[in-house]
């Protein structure tokens, strides 16, 4: 029945926050939601879960030809999604509310070597406040790869579930021996939040995203329950070679399987093609400043008295502790704008429209022909 799994106590406010939510489409961040459903983690922690199978991310570099490597690139995206989207359900029981991050919120971490396959590092920014844009690079420096991208969304409310449409994109560089650079251009999928009215969210993903580079392009069509395989979180990846764009004489691939269990291959291979069976490496958070020291802007340590609140059932210190944040952030807006200045991000600049997405992004007709991007500044950290 109607929220089983919300404590008794706060039934009301979680009807209300599901009232709120239905008469409002757009940031849901700024939403007051009932204790047992907010996460003490930010947002800017979520772009590592793009890497926490990094042996997957470093085999992309290993692939003999661009067939070789789209796949190789498919099969390490496949194994993001569990992470990105079920983690939650298995560490806390159930999708939560992430902390909203404040403008020039900032997350540093690395995967360690391991194997000869190099290390991996990570940078988060958030590069906007209203409405919440995050700004990641992950790369292995030592295997040529770097993957640069944005994240924001909007939200909607739809037949008792929450609908999430990605905007923004990543594109993974591939610095390839011969010097030649290839580009892959990665879209995101739309997401549904279900199970709302029992006050135990989670996300099933819908509709397609892209995968487009090395002279193929991978369709991924999503699926919940009922559908082609009659199993949640569902997929099938059509991987087509370009004349184009040098996938002249390469073969069509279908995959279908689940994302956060096995895949096989059903056209042009055959057995299994990806099974998440692998044990994920969670990020290490380092510091960002000298000697490794975290500053007051990075997430564990703005956060921090409000995540421990959170997770001790303090709620009361967590509330205070996130008031004294926000007011902070509207004191520094008020000042910036009579002083006539704005806040320099410090890790990225904005470009209104990514040549990378229209030249990739056209061949596949995707939609809308152009996004802006956030473009890395290599020049960290500023010579004096
Ligand atoms: C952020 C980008 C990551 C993938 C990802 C996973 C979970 C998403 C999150 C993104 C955005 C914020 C999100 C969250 C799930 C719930 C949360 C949509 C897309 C919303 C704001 C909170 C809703 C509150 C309910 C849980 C009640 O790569």
């Amino acid at each position: 029945t109607a929220g089983d799994a919300v404590p008794a106590s706060q039934r009301g406010s979680w009807t209300s926050f599901l009232k709120s939510i239905a008469s409002f489409s757009g940031d849901l961040s700024s939403l007051t939601a009932p204790p047992f459903i907010l996460s003490p983690t930010s947002l800017t922690e979520f772009p590592a879960y793009w890497c926490e199978r990094p042996d997957l991310f470093a085999a992309i570099a290993d692939a003999k030809d661009g067939e070789d490597r789209t796949l190789a690139v498919l099969n390490w995206f496949i194994s993001t999604l569990k992470d990105q989207y079920t983690s939650r359900n298995e560490s806390m029981g159930s999708e939560k509310k992430p902390l909203n991050p404040v403008l020039g919120e900032l997350f540093y971490g690395n995967w360690p070597d391991k194997n000869d396959r190099g290390l991996t590092e990570l940078l988060v920014e958030q590069v906007s406040h209203h409405p919440p844009i995050t700004a990641y690079i992950i790369e292995n420096k030592s295997k040529g790869l770097r993957l640069v991208g944005h994240n924001a969304q909007k939200t909607s409310f739809s037949a008792g579930s929450i609908i999430v449409k990605q905007i923004g994109h990543a594109v993974l560089t591939v610095s390839l021996p011969s010097g030649t650079k290839e580009e892959y251009l990665i879209t995101l999928p739309r997401l549904r939040i279900d199970g709302l009215w029992y006050g135990s969210p989670y996300i099933e993903l819908a509709e397609t995203s892209y995968i487009i580079g090395g002279g193929h392009v991978s369709l991924i069509e999503y699926k919940g329950k009922g559908y082609f395989s009659g199993k949640s979180h569902s997929f099938k990846a059509t991987v087509t070679p370009m004349p184009g764009m040098g996938g002249q004489g390469k073969k069509e691939t279908v995959i279908e399987g689940t994302w956060h269990e096995k895949s096989q291959f059903v056209k042009g291979g055959s057995g299994d093609f990806h099974d998440v069976h692998a044990v994920k490496e969670q990020v290490s958070p380092i510091g960002g400043g000298e000697g490794g020291e975290m500053g007051d802007f990075e997430t564990r340590k703005l956060w921090a008295l409000v995540a421990k609140g959170i997770r001790e059932g303090d709620f009361e210190t967590a509330s205070k502790e996130k008031s004294r944040i926000e007011n902070e952030q509207r004191q520094r807006r008020k000042d910036e704008q009579a002083a006539g200045t704005t806040w320099e991000l410090k890790h990225f600049a904005q470009l209104e429209s990514d040549p990378v997405y229209e030249r990739l992004g056209k061949v596949a007709k995707i939609v809308p022909p152009t996004e802006d991007t956030y473009v890395f500044q290599e020049n960290w950290p500023p010579v004096a």
